[in-house]
């Protein structure tokens, strides 16, 4: 693979102090032992503060008096305020992207896509806040009306993950705060540096339009003291994004207490390429989910599951193509692979290459680690094509690095098979100029994901539609059409206009 040579020393540190500067931060407020790290060099950003569970106690205890008067605000009101804050986002985009790539080693087109996707759900949420509509239905009873109205919820935990530490933030934040709720955010622990910025716009935005101070929380803390939020009563939902582990753990916690969860798991994406499929077209598609975001994204394609027929064509175009793409500097003209995360993220992509080989797999391209003199401590690698004969085993998990899985097929029935055939149920796609066959991928039998798309990849999905999944995924949905309604509460209100008091289902009494 061409490569761009990895950012000089001191580089990125400086464009980070540059970048929070520039969105009015004084990171010597926030000075501690926790160190952020690039992973594009190792180098380390800046040292951040540890919260403790008396912090989180006391971010709970602002947030959920600060919730007691903005659920009162009207909500177009409080749409003013994400108004304000996507105006923000907007004005301060690049510094944003400065930061996502320092931290995650995201490419600048996809650091500034993910600003946008901010951006975006601004938009949303404050046309919704116009919207947060209630129906009314006929009593059967004479003079009565029965209607259902939608309440702000209270505090709602947000842990977000670091392969997209601001987009899924504002996803939850922005709806939420329309919703009459108050926010408290803990972020990964890899990308406290961006949630520092954005948090800061929010402040900014709230001072600006006179919102309650406390409506808005940053919490930058481990898993351990983590774990002290999502068991706090006063929270009413916990939003959460990350591993299927974290979920099984966060999930029971919170359904002790009859909390609410809204969970965004695992993803182990697949997509079918047809024999009648448009290969040219299927080939972007599958590079850009498959390698794209160096395999980090819950979304990023993991299996192919492709006809017999076309299988070695497009193995060898796959393998090609991967052949060219860039890897290195993330912030450099051309990048279009940047780094892993960090060494356990390395760790856990050799573990899953040397089982697959062990399973009977054939690396046909890519796997190795790439630019290891230029940076010791930052770990880039190929992303990597792996013939299977069945998916058992390490096909079966989520690694979170560039490792695609081939399969093949016969009939549509063994494919839908197969791509239903794993734990987890985010996104996935079929590649078909077929229109019955693309058909009977998106029926009740076919993909059993939460995402389910037609010549297009499994990832890059857009705000407007619900983005989450099935199974081992968790069950959530963030964004679209009516995600508004997890972030509030729901009554039921009967009125009885009649002067009389008849009972339903013709009950008689008294
Ligand atoms: C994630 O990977 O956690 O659909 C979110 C996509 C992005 C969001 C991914 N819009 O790939």
């Amino acid at each position: 693979n061409p490569h761009n040579a990895p950012p000089a020393a001191g580089e990125q540190t400086a464009a980070v102090a540059k970048a929070l500067r520039a969105l009015g931060v004084d990171l010597d407020a926030f000075a501690g032992p926790r160190e952020t790290r690039s992973p594009a060099t190792g180098e380390v950003l800046a040292r951040t503060v540890e919260h403790t569970e008396a912090d989180v106690d006391a971010a709970v205890a602002a947030a959920h008096e600060a919730f007691l008067t903005w659920r009162d605000v009207p909500a177009p009101v409080r749409g003013n305020l994400v108004k304000r804050w996507g105006r923000l986002l907007t004005e301060h985009k690049r510094e944003l992207a400065v930061l996502v790539t320092a931290e995650v080693g995201k490419i600048e087109s996809e650091a500034l896509g993910e600003v946008q996707e901010m951006i975006d759900i601004c938009d949303l949420a404050v046309g919704q806040s116009r919207q947060l509509f209630g129906k009314t239905l006929p009593s059967e009873r004479p003079g009565h009306r029965l209607a259902e109205t939608w309440h702000p919820l209270g505090v709602v935990a947000v842990v977000s993950a670091f392969n997209f530490p601001v987009a899924v933030y504002a996803w939850n934040a922005a709806l939420a705060l329309v919703a009459g709720d108050a926010v408290v955010w803990k972020p990964a622990e890899a990308t406290n540096l961006s949630a520092i910025g954005v948090d800061a716009l929010l402040a900014r935005a709230v001072r600006e339009v006179g919102a309650p101070e406390g409506i808005h929380r940053l919490v930058l803390a481990d898993r351990v003291v983590g774990r002290h939020l999502v068991d706090d009563p006063r929270v009413a939902l916990v939003s959460a994004t990350g591993s299927v582990r974290m979920g099984r753990e966060i999930g029971p916690r919170v359904a002790e207490r009859f909390g609410r969860v809204l969970l965004e798991l695992g993803g182990n994406n697949a997509a079918i390429v047809a024999p009648s499929a448009d290969l040219d077209l299927a080939l972007r598609g599958i590079v850009f989910a498959a390698a794209g975001t160096a395999g980090q994204r819950c979304t990023t394609l993991r299996r192919l599951i492709v006809h017999t027929s076309i299988a070695d064509a497009l193995v060898e175009r796959i393998a090609a193509a991967y052949g060219t793409l860039t890897i290195g500097d993330p912030s450099a003209e051309g990048t279009l692979i940047g780094p892993l995360i960090n060494r356990g993220s390395f760790e856990a992509q050799q573990a899953a290459l040397v089982r697959a080989v062990a399973e009977g797999g054939t690396v046909v391209a890519g796997g190795a680690r790439v630019l290891e003199g230029e940076a010791p401590e930052a770990f880039y690698v190929e992303p990597a094509v792996v013939l299977m004969p069945g998916q058992d085993g390490v096909v079966q998990e989520e690694t979170f690095a560039p490792i695609l899985y081939v399969l093949t097929y016969d009939d549509l029935d063994e494919a839908i098979a197969l791509q239903n055939g794993v734990p987890q149920g985010l996104s996935s796609a079929i590649f078909t100029q077929d229109q019955a066959e693309a058909e009977r991928f998106l029926s009740a039998s076919g993909s059993d994901c939460g995402i389910a798309n037609v010549n297009i990849g499994t990832s890059g999905a857009e705000i407007g539609g619900a983005f989450g999944g099935e199974k081992e995924t968790g069950g959530g949905r963030e964004s679209g059409t009516d995600a508004w309604q997890a972030y509030m509460r729901r009554a039921t209100n009967t009125v009885n206009y009649s002067g009389q008091l008849p009972l339903a289902q013709g009950v008689k009494f008294l």
